[in-house]
């Protein structure tokens, strides 16, 4: 029996979930939000073009896509968060007896309905986080944020006159991505290199970066490099915001669950031809690094700025969980159902 078969979803259905995984793997999407979003219309992908003529076998169906694209980019909450969000109101509705046609509209449903929730949360942290852009400012930002660069748009358009450094971002240069959208929105930006960072802070007034998860204790863990400029902000007295929607924040590291993080291939930082002339020389490429809560000021979510330490209240909040309750157990356990 093949691998199809046995899934119960014609190949061409399971080549392009295959497809949008190496996608996400190889960062042609990438991005948190990006990602959670690209990764639940693969359930859609899937619901529309489902063979299955039993609740089992969908189901089945459901949890092959869920496990190809799980694991494209550990670090990636957001990923997981969007998966579990459409699998769990699935699997809720399958249980109560739904049958495969209610199964496939929900499973639509459930994708749609985050995608809209994920752009509004979106708009709605650009509207906040805008005000705190002043006129004048000169910001630092890192990486390639979508939200980060939603705040600065959003700070422009309401006639705010600031400028930006973008740090390049090596190994993949996502910072030139950046420098580019916030160009075509009229804000002056300027690329510099990653190691300059710490030269520049003193003139910065504000550091705004994305995230790719939010811990229990406040913790954000972004592009590699965010926590060096944190640092710097820290010794210079520079604020550091975060924009971040509230399903990056994750609920297993309540219980001191560590993020993982994403190791990228060496070719990335050297590639194979100076590799062999460095023969025998290890190359390292994390993808994330954790910066501290104690490093971060605000954390801007779709329902408000609130302090890094008050992270756990977002999840308390979100899970509905209770001091003392059994919520959390069940949460934990519940992400790997
Ligand atoms: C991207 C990165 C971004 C966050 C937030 O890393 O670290 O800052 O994902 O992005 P990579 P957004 O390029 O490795 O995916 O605000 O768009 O969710």
């Amino acid at each position: 029996m093949s691998k199809c078969a046995f899934w119960g979803f014609s190949t061409m259905t399971h080549n392009s979930i295959l497809k949008l995984a190496e996608d996400i793997k190889s960062m042609r999407i990438r991005g948190a939000a990006e990602i959670g979003r690209a990764a639940v219309e693969g359930f859609e992908t899937m619901a529309i073009s489902s063979k299955a003529e039993d609740t089992e076998s969908y189901m089945k169906e459901l949890d092959s896509v869920y496990a190809i694209l799980l694991n494209t980019r550990p670090t990636a909450v957001s990923l997981a968060n969007a998966l579990r969000y459409v699998r769990h109101r699935v699997t809720k509705a399958s249980r109560s007896g739904m049958d495969v046609d209610e199964l496939k509209a929900i499973t639509i449903r459930a994708a749609q309905d985050f995608k809209r929730s994920s752009v509004d949360a979106v708009r709605k942290i650009s509207e906040i986080g805008a005000k705190r852009i002043r006129n004048g400012d000169l910001i630092m930002t890192h990486c390639n944020s979508s939200v980060a660069i939603s705040i600065l748009a959003e700070a422009k358009k309401n006639g705010k006159e600031f400028s930006v450094l973008a740090t390049e971002t090596r190994p993949r240069f996502q910072g030139r991505l950046t420098a580019k959208e916030l160009s075509s929105h009229g804000i002056p930006v300027t690329l510099i290199i990653d190691s300059a960072a710490r030269h520049f802070m003193p003139k910065v007034d504000k550091v705004v970066v994305g995230a790719d998860v939010v811990t229990s204790n406040g913790a954000v863990v972004n592009k590699i490099g965010t926590s060096q400029i944190a640092l710097a902000a820290k010794e210079a007295r520079v604020r550091v915001f975060v924009g971040a929607e509230t399903y990056k924040f994750s609920p297993s590291t309540v219980l001191g669950e560590l993020v993982e993080i994403e190791e990228r291939p060496a070719d990335e930082v050297l590639p194979k031809r100076a590799q062999e002339d460095l023969k025998g020389v290890k190359v390292a490429n994390p993808a994330f690094d954790v910066t501290p809560a104690e490093l971060i000021d605000a954390i801007i979510t779709e329902r408000g700025i609130i302090p890094p330490q008050a992270s756990i209240l977002v999840l308390m909040e979100e899970f509905g969980w209770s001091i003392g309750g059994e919520e959390i157990m069940k949460t934990i356990v519940e992400e790997d159902v």
